[in-house]
C-alpha cells in the first residue's frame, strides 16, 4: 500500500484550485505540528502523576502547565506566528487572538477548542483538538471580529485530532472526509481511513442521560423511543457516552448513530445546551455532512447559524443522517 502522509494529502487536494497560493497549505502545516506537539505532551501526561512532578515545577524546576493551557498556547503560538492567520477564538481565551506582533498577517480566520473534553485527562480517556478555518472578510491588517462571525457554510475546512488509543487527524477540506493516524516512529500523520462514510442510520446513541429531568418533553420521548423494542429497527439502541465529543462523535462517525447535547432547563444562564457553535459544532457538523451525515439544532441545520457571539452554545444533535432527521420530527411533534 502506498504511504500517503497528511501534508501530501491536502498538497493533492489543493491540485484541484490552480490559483491556489499554498497558503491554505501552509495553514494546516501549522495545526499538524501543534497537534504532533500536543499529542506528545497528552502522552506523557499520565507519566507526570506517577513521577509525583504534579505540583507546580517539573523535574527541571520549570513551571507545569495545565494540559489543555499547553495546548492553547502551541495553538496560539504556532498559527500566530505561521503568517497564515488574521485572527483566531480559542474556547480557553475569552478575546479574539491576534497573530503574534511583528510575524505576517495571512487571509485565514481559525476558531479552535484546543482539548477538548478535559475532564477526561485525569482518567485517561480519550480527549481531542477541533478546528474550523474560514477565509477573511476584511480587507488587510487584523482580522475583526466579523471574519469570526462567518457561519458554518463559509467555512473552507475543518477537522480535528483525537488522542485515542492512537492519535488520528479527521480533516476535510470539502472533498470528503479523511483520516490520517499519528506513527511516532515516522512522526507523522498517515492515511488510514480514506473518504469516510457515515452509514445514514446507526443503532447507537449518545447522550448525558443524567440530564433527563432538565430536558424538553420531545427528547425524552425520543430517547424512551430509542430504547424501546418497538421502535424502527425493532431493537433498543445501545448506548455510548464518555463525555468527550470528539471521542463520542468519532465513534459514531465510524460506527453509525447520533449523539445529542440538546437544549435544556439546567441552568438558566445556558438555556442552549453545553456546547458551543464556532469550534464544537460548526466543525464537526462541516466533516459530518462532508460524510454524508447531518448536524442539527433541533429546528434548524447548524451550518445555517449565524453566530452572533465567540462563545455562543448552541444544541448540537449530529450524526447518522436519519436519525437526526427522526430527531428533527419528535422536537416538530409528529410522533
Ligand atoms: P469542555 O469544552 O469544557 O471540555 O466541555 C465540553 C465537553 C464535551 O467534550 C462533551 O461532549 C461534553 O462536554 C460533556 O458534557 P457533560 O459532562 O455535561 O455530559
Ligand atoms: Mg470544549
Amino acid at each position: 500500500m502506498d504511504t500517503l502522509t497528511v501534508s501530501q494529502h491536502i498538497i493533492e487536494q489543493q491540485k484541484q484550485f490552480p490559483e491556489a497560493t499554498g497558503e491554505y497549505t501552509g495553514l494546516l502545516e501549522n495545526i499538524i505540528l501543534a497537534a504532533k506537539i500536543i499529542t506528545r505532551e497528552v502522552r506523557k501526561a499520565g507519566l507526570v502523576e506517577i513521577m509525583e512532578i504534579t505540583g507546580k515545577k517539573n523535574v527541571q524546576g520549570e513551571d507545569v502547565q495545565k494540559l489543555d493551557v499547553f495546548a492553547n498556547d502551541t495553538m496560539v503560538k504556532i498559527l500566530g506566528r505561521g503568517g497564515h492567520v488574521c485572527i483566531m477564538a480559542s474556547e480557553e481565551v475569552e478575546d479574539p487572538i491576534y497573530p503574534v506582533d511583528g510575524y505576517p498577517i495571512g487571509k485565514y480566520v481559525v476558531s479552535f477548542d484546543p482539548l477538548d473534553g478535559s475532564s477526561n485527562i485525569d482518567v485517561n480517556a480519550s480527549i481531542g483538538t477541533i478546528f474550523g478555518v474560514h477565509r477573511r472578510k476584511s480587507e488587510g491588517g487584523r482580522g475583526t471580529i466579523d471574519d469570526l462571525l462567518q457561519k458554518g457554510t463559509e467555512l473552507v475546512g475543518a477537522g480535528y485530532v483525537i488522542y485515542g488509543s492512537s492519535t488520528i487527524m479527521v480533516y476535510s477540506a470539502g472533498f470528503g472526509v479523511h483520516g490520517f493516524t499519528y506513527d511516532p516512529s515516522v512522526g507523522e500523520f498517515l492515511l488510514s481511513h480514506e473518504d469516510i462514510r457515515i452509514p445514514s442510520k446507526g443503532s447507537i446513541y449518545s447522550i448525558n442521560e443524567g440530564n433527563t429531568i432538565y430536558w424538553d418533553e420531545p427528547i425524552r420521548k425520543y430517547v424512551e423511543y430509542l430504547k424501546s423494542k418497538h421502535n424502527h429497527v425493532k431493537k433498543p439502541y445501545t448506548a455510548r457516552y464518555i463525555g468527550s465529543l470528539v471521542a463520542d462523535f468519532h465513534r459514531n462517525l465510524l460506527r453509525g448513530g447520533i449523539f445529542l447535547y440538546p437544549r435544556d432547563n439546567k441552568d438558566p444562564k445556558k438555556p442552549h445546551g453545553k456546547l458551543r457553535l464556532l469550534y464544537e459544532a460548526q466543525p464537526l457538523a462541516y466533516i459530518v455532512e462532508q460524510a454524508g451525515g447531518a448536524a442539527s439544532t433541533g429546528t434548524e441545520r447548524i451550518l445555517d447559524i449565524q453566530p452572533t457571539e465567540l462563545h455562543q452554545r448552541v444544541p448540537l444533535i449530529i450524526g447518522s443522517k436519519e436519525d437526526v432527521e427522526m430527531v428533527e420530527e419528535f422536537i416538530a411533534g409528529k410522533y
